[in-house]
């Protein structure tokens, strides 16, 4: 078991691919070459649409934005390890997980419009839609997977958070349900070393994230989370171990994010040029790219970026032409069935102030 071989309390971390290359051939995970072109699509297709995201908003067509360049692989390899069915809970900077698992890009663009439509998602799909309290979705994602437990099905919860999100209290009451009821839960927290402006160091004096694990009673492992492998191969034993009724596990996925907290930030008031350049070399693309082109499974890279250009602008274009959201949608899109209260403070038109 990797969370065996790799000790948070000794700081150990899994690493399978750096930017140099291959660090260990035996740590590789198995997968398909369809599998690997998926994942670099949607890789390429996350940084891409994040980008956009970002001159939209600039442009005055979207409201905040929080970027997630740099993340890429700590989200798209835990979500590769999910089955049809299972679920997927976030916070607001996940964008690549919510693609890989099929929410359309045009209904997160729709989203960060501020239209309530961009919080409906294809039936079935298992993706609750984003919280902004941070660390509200840990409890959520708890009580889902203890729900799946009482009624035997064999489903997993994934939830993503950030380094922040474990100084809150819902981490720790999270945490403590699922390790007393092993809940089928797989927690990936994304350590992107900051949470707004605060680093990690002024979040926990533990030296690692993982290691919180140890007194929830499960395993928690550190891994390189801009090695989309090594995302992978932890999160697919967690999803394992949680399908086979064996509990939770806690994975710290070490990254960086690579630009500001959201559009309303300036990276440049809390961190050197020089230390996002030396992350920027430690790219989670391009250390993919670089290891699917030396084993021939990419030829083009540049093909696939046009490709996924042209998916953005058509879902730009799907989500502009939705009409603009009116203020009754916010009562709307609240409750399954209104209750009296709101139907008053709505109006018959949606009038009422
Ligand atoms: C309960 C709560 N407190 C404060 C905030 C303001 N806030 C928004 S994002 C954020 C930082 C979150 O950091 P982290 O959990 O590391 O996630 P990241 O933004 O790095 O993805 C804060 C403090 C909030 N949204 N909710």
């Amino acid at each position: 078991m990797l969370t065996d071989e790799f000790d948070p309390l000794k700081g150990e971390m899994l690493c399978v691919m750096d930017e140099e290359g291959i660090v260990d051939r035996s740590l590789m995970p198995k997968l398909s070459n369809e599998m690997l072109i998926k994942a670099y699509r949607t890789m390429v297709l996350t940084r891409l649409a994040d980008d956009k995201a970002v001159k939209l908003q600039r442009q005055g067509k979207l409201g905040a934005y929080p970027p997630s360049r740099g993340q890429e692989a700590s989200q798209i390899g835990p979500a590769m390890a999910l089955k049809e069915g299972d679920w997927l809970l976030w916070a607001f900077r996940e964008m690549g997980g919510l693609l890989w698992k099929g929410i359309p890009l045009s209904t997160l663009y729709l989203f960060w419009m501020g239209n309530e439509l961009g919080s409906v998602y294809p039936e079935g799909s298992n993706v609750t839609p984003s919280v902004v309290p941070v660390a509200s979705q840990i409890p959520h994602a708890v009580g889902i997977a203890y729900a799946s437990k009482l009624r035997k099905e064999k489903i997993v919860t994934l939830a993503y958070f950030g380094d922040g999100a474990t100084s809150e209290g819902e981490f720790h009451e999270g945490l403590n349900f699922a390790g007393v009821f092993k809940t089928p839960n797989v927690f990936v927290c994304q350590n992107n070393q900051f949470a707004i402006s605060t680093r990690r160091e002024r979040q926990s004096a533990s030296p690692t994230l993982a290691q919180k694990a140890v007194s929830y009673g499960f395993p928690g492992i550190l891994v390189d989370g801009n090695d989309i492998f090594a995302m992978f191969a932890a999160a697919k034993e967690a999803v394992d171990r949680a399908r086979k009724g064996k509990g939770p596990t806690l994975i710290e996925s070490y990254t960086y994010r690579m630009g500001d907290h959201t559009t309303s930030d300036d990276w440049r008031k809390y961190r050197t040029k020089e230390e996002v350049e030396t992350w920027q070399r430690k790219d989670p693309l391009s250390r993919f790219a670089k290891y699917l082109k030396a084993e021939g499974v990419l030829s083009d890279e540049g093909e696939i970026e046009k490709e996924m250009s042209k998916v953005i602008e058509e879902a730009v274009a799907a989500a502009e032409a939705v009409p603009a959201p009116t203020r009754k949608d916010v009562f709307e899109h609240t409750y399954a069935e209104m209750p009296p209260y709101l139907k008053w403070q709505m109006g018959p038109g949606g009038e009422r102030q």
